[in-house]
């Protein structure tokens, strides 16, 4: 009985230790590092270089340390059939939507281009936009889309939110599915993607979705790249219809220097780190499936296969 952390950001010696600081019984390990395969039942990962998980042939559950799990799912050789679990906090989605309320701020208080006319030394009075005046629409109303539209509502923006089953939240307009899709995007000025990437949702950041949004519209992408159809983007704010993007996700990362997003004047990107799990607040949940898995107990935060979130 072990874990092993498989993730190839240079994060592993952190999560050992936080893991391992945890909980003295479990032996963690890094896949990098010489390891029993038979004797690993979880495995823990984030972006795990495609085939890896194959070498554990006792492997009884993998756990993404992330919310999203897309990553798993494009491993075409892991073994799926095995539960999945995910990370739900309330830490990750403080901090994304921490994040999100940043780039909406800066978007309305005109601080993008401040940024630009200080390095230009140019002296330009903008007026600028109050948050009474705009409504910000959530695709994706779950562990964060919730989180931050709370947040938002007590801003005072007016906010709408939607997601595949209904949602009540108090002064939160829920819509749902594709047939309430036009109504949703017709009255949003500010449009922030919280979905999973799954089948249905890849590239749902397109032309036809944007030309439903009113006229200046920002749109903010912090869920995946895969959402975005990036020519469709480039298109639309260079004609004007939208007036400004806020992107942390994008199709490949680091996005390759040569892509257009670098010297857009209306893309203002951040380097996928909107929000990012805090092993000390993250470890416990993992813990506790760890225990569960032992004891034959139901799994917390358990990944569709169906929905693929
Ligand atoms: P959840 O699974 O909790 O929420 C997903 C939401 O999307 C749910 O409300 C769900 O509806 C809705 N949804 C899914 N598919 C559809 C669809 N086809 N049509 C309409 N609604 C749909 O995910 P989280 O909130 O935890 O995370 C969302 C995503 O954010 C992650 O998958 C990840 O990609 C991204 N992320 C990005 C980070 C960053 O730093 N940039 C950090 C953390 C996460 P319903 O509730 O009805 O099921
Ligand atoms: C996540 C992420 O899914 O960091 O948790 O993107």
């Amino acid at each position: 009985m072990a874990i092993v952390i498989i993730r190839q950001d240079g994060k592993i010696p952190e999560w050992k230790e936080a893991l391992s600081a945890a909980s003295s019984h479990v032996p963690i390990y890094s896949y990098l590092e010489e390891h029993p395969k038979e004797a690993i039942d979880m495995a823990l990962v984030w972006k795990h270089p495609p085939g890896t998980l194959r070498a554990y042939p006792n492997l009884k559950c993998i756990s993404g340390s992330g919310a999203g799990v897309d990553f798993i799912f494009e491993d075409k050789e892991a073994p799926l059939h095995l539960p999945i679990t995910r990370v739900v906090d309330q830490v990750l989605a403080q901090d994304m939507s921490e994040h999100v309320i940043g780039v909406i701020l800066a978007y309305l208080k005109n601080l993008y281009t401040y940024k630009v006319d200080q390095a230009n030394r140019t002296w330009k009075p903008l007026p600028y936009k109050r948050i009474e005046d705009y409504t910000v629409g959530i695709l994706g109303m779950g562990a964060l889309g919730i989180v931050l539209a709370k947040d938002l509502v007590r801003f005072g923006f007016k906010v709408q939110g939607w997601s595949n089953s209904r949602k009540k939240v108090e002064t939160v307009k829920s819509f749902v599915g594709q047939g309430e899709l036009p109504d949703f995007l017709g009255t949003t000025q500010v449009l922030v993607c919280l979905l999973p990437l799954t089948q249905s949702t890849a590239g749902i950041l397109n032309k036809a979705l944007f030309q439903q949004l009113p006229k200046d519209a920002f749109v903010i992408n912090v869920a995946r790249g895969g959402h975005l159809v990036d020519e469709d983007l480039l298109e639309m704010l260079d004609n004007g219809h939208l007036s400004g993007a806020g992107l942390d996700v994008y199709h490949k990362e680091p996005l390759p220097i040569s892509h257009p997003f670098w010297e857009h004047p209306k893309i203002h990107m951040t380097p996928h780190y909107a929000s990012v799990s805090d092993t000390r607040s993250v470890v416990p949940q993992i813990l506790e499936n760890y225990r569960r898995l032992r004891a034959g107990e139901p799994l917390l935060n358990l990944v569709s296969k169906e929905r693929g979130y």
